[in-house]
């Protein structure tokens, strides 16, 4: 073998994987470029997850949103009627302000996470309210001035578009349970902004159409409500940004705010380079039909490392793949090809 190509060859055996590490720790980060964009890049996060050195330096330093993944849901704050425990909340809350990241507050009302003092009662629909409004007075009175955004309501309208889903607080209280939500979460922060979010809403569809004609309902009656997070669990190759794209365009049209809230791509089988590059292309026009549209203010990815997320959970019941890498750093926290083309399309808009 020729000196030079030994030598040559030496260079990238030996220096190219660090180059590879170097260049994305100096690369402009993620944060930087949807700074420039002028929209919010999230990541849901455990409170466990803080205490992985690698997990703090990249959620620190590539997002400026960050959802508590549990950490505010019924369950966890309010476990006991009047007892709240706020510890793990108060942790995340810390990291965001001390890295100065916004908090999309999740959630105030679900039918999952269900403390049992709610879900078996029993109480008259008065107590009921009372019951609610503690709540909320509780966890956003404390937060004030901390949370720029709520998910008032998670998931209440029901998959077929129908009417409500049924819940221990719609059982007690009645349909305008929801609105009573929202009414109670702008008098706890009147600055908050107040969202609906929900799976399957992200096209246009008979579930979305019920969330388009609730919003109205709420905007023509005077209940306070400014935007909804389109969940968008999607599903490899799956993606209509078309759809979207008008979804987004009516909602922002009645005055709301629209955000990518729980982004993950899931796919069947291991993730093959194949795979791979299409999720980065998944990826790609998700974030390209949020820059193109003037209401989308902010992409959130439902956790930062495939290691980590929930659709490796092993009772989910309607989806098994234990190798599933549906996020943006794999599970060693390498940059992934859909994190390569968040860049790239996050630096085509800034530059335009
Ligand atoms: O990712 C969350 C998982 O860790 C929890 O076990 C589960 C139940 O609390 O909730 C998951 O998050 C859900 C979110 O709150 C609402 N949209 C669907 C998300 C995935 O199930």
């Amino acid at each position: 073998m020729p000196k030079i190509f030994a030598r040559v060859m030496l260079f990238f055996i030996i220096l190219a994987p660090s180059l590879g590490a170097s260049a994305f720790e100096e690369a402009p980060t993620l944060r930087d470029l949807a700074e420039q964009n002028d929209i919010y890049i999230g990541a849901a996060v455990y409170v466990s997850h803080l205490n992985d050195p690698l997990f703090v330096d990249i959620l620190g330093s590539q997002f400026n949103m960050l959802t508590p993944e549990n950490e505010a849901k019924a369950c966890e704050l309010q476990p006991r009627l009047g007892q709240f425990d706020f510890r793990n909340f108060d942790t995340l809350m810390d990291f965001a302000e001390e890295h100065e990241m916004t908090v999309h507050g999740h959630t105030l009302l679900w039918h999952q996470c269900v403390p049992s003092w709610l879900a078996n009662g029993p109480f008259s629909r008065d107590e009921a309210i009372d019951a609610l409004r503690d709540h909320i007075m509780t966890v956003v009175g404390r937060y004030k001035g901390r949370i720029a955004i709520w998910d008032v309501a998670n998931e209440t309208i029901a998959d077929d578009g129908s009417g409500l889903r049924d819940t221990p607080w719609r059982q007690w209280i009645g349909d305008d349970y929801v609105e009573l939500a929202f009414q109670f979460a702008h008098e706890a922060d009147p600055d908050a902004l107040l969202f609906y979010n929900d799976y399957n809403i992200e096209s246009v569809n008979d579930k979305s159409d019920a969330v388009y004609a609730m919003v109205s309902d709420f905007l023509a009656r005077g209940i306070p409500i400014h935007g909804v997070g389109m969940q968008s669990h999607m599903i490899l190759g799956q993606i209509d940004p078309y759809g979207i794209a008008k979804n987004m365009q009516r909602l922002g049209e009645l005055g709301m705010q629209v955000q990518i809230t729980e982004l993950d791509v899931r796919f069947e089988g291991e993730p093959s380079d194949q795979i791979l590059r299409r999720q980065a292309s998944d990826y790609r026009r998700m974030m390209e039909t949020c820059l193109e549209s003037e209401y989308c203010t902010a992409f959130i990815t439902w956790g930062v490392s495939d290691r980590y997320t929930w659709l490796r959970g092993s009772n989910l019941g309607f989806f098994e793949n234990p190798v599933v890498a549906p996020l943006l750093f794999d599970d060693d926290y390498n940059p992934k090809p859909a994190y390569d083309a968040l860049v790239e399309v996050l630096t085509e808009y800034a530059g335009e």
